[in-house]
């Protein structure tokens, strides 16, 4: 189990406190990530942090589960992953980027205390134009997840009977979380987002579905993983440790000089 260093624990518990209050009065609660003045927030029990540029969480190639893309001119985009077929929404059709996910391949991180399942959201939009400085902005509108018995699951929401919903953005009011585009491009990602880990303990279904819904979505695809595979620059396991090396280096070193010493005082 991981642990959120001190810090970012601290920030998430001041505007989990911020949000508790500043949305109290609302009918419809909105988390305001779009500004750069606050980085994280919780809404409806979720915790929403996006990832600041210079942070290496998030860089790598992102393993996607679920992609999306607002079709045409429209603005509003929606899906879920699944192995089934055909596709309801407007989700990649490649197996690759669009599959069934298993509960056990969802990280848990372990924040105040308490766990959470932790998704990553790639968010691609175009830059802003002095036309359009908004066009990087995005709304998550819904986002919903439930636990299903087969990888293949179709027919959203009901599944037909076979998915049990665990969690909703909206099951209080009609809630939404204002986003940027703040890693541009697609390859990284700009939100974490945790579920309360005790939500998945009421059904021992092991398919996890993610649904989404944005708007104000144009540009590239919009993708949510759980992992980030590495760049591939780390050395082959036959390679010895690095501080083994550098202490034969060090030996062969050493070595050579007392033979060129040697060798000099000879002359
Ligand atoms: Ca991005
Ligand atoms: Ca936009
Ligand atoms: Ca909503
Ligand atoms: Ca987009």
């Amino acid at each position: 189990m991981k642990k959120i260093n001190k810090s970012s624990v601290f920030a998430i518990a001041c505007t989990a406190l911020m949000g508790t209050f500043g949305n109290s009065q609302a009918t419809a609660a909105t988390l305001n990530l779009k500004d750069p003045i606050l980085q994280s927030g919780t809404l409806n029990g979720a915790l929403f942090q996006e990832i600041d540029p210079n942070d290496p969480a998030g860089t790598g190639v992102l393993q996607s589960f679920v992609r999306l893309q607002s079709p045409g001119n429209n603005t509003v985009e929606e899906g879920y992953n699944t192995d089934g077929r055909p596709l309801e929404f407007d989700e990649n059709n490649s197996p690759q980027f669009t599959r069934s996910l298993k509960l056990s391949d969802v990280p848990i991180f372990t924040i105040g205390g308490v766990d959470y399942r932790r998704f990553l959201l790639d968010i691609n939009e175009p830059n802003a134009t002095p036309q359009d400085q908004d066009k990087p902005l995005i709304d998550l509108e819904s986002l919903q997840i439930f636990l299903g018995n087969a990888g293949d699951l179709l027919n959203y929401p009901t599944f037909d009977g076979n998915a049990v919903k665990i969690f909703d953005l909206d099951s209080n009011e009609d809630n939404v979380v204002n986003l940027r585009d703040t890693n541009a491009g697609s390859g990284r990602a700009d939100l974490l987002v945790y579920i309360p880990n005790s939500l998945f303990s009421v059904s021992t279904n092991e398919y996890v579905y993610l649904y989404s819904k944005f708007s104000g979505a144009e540009g590239g695809f919009e993708e949510w993983a759980v992992k980030v595979k590495e760049k591939p620059d780390t050395p082959p396991k036959s390679v010895p440790e690095p501080a083994t090396l550098a202490g034969l280096g060090l030996v062969a070193g050493a070595m050579a000089f007392a033979r060129r010493r040697k060798s000099s005082q000879t002359a």
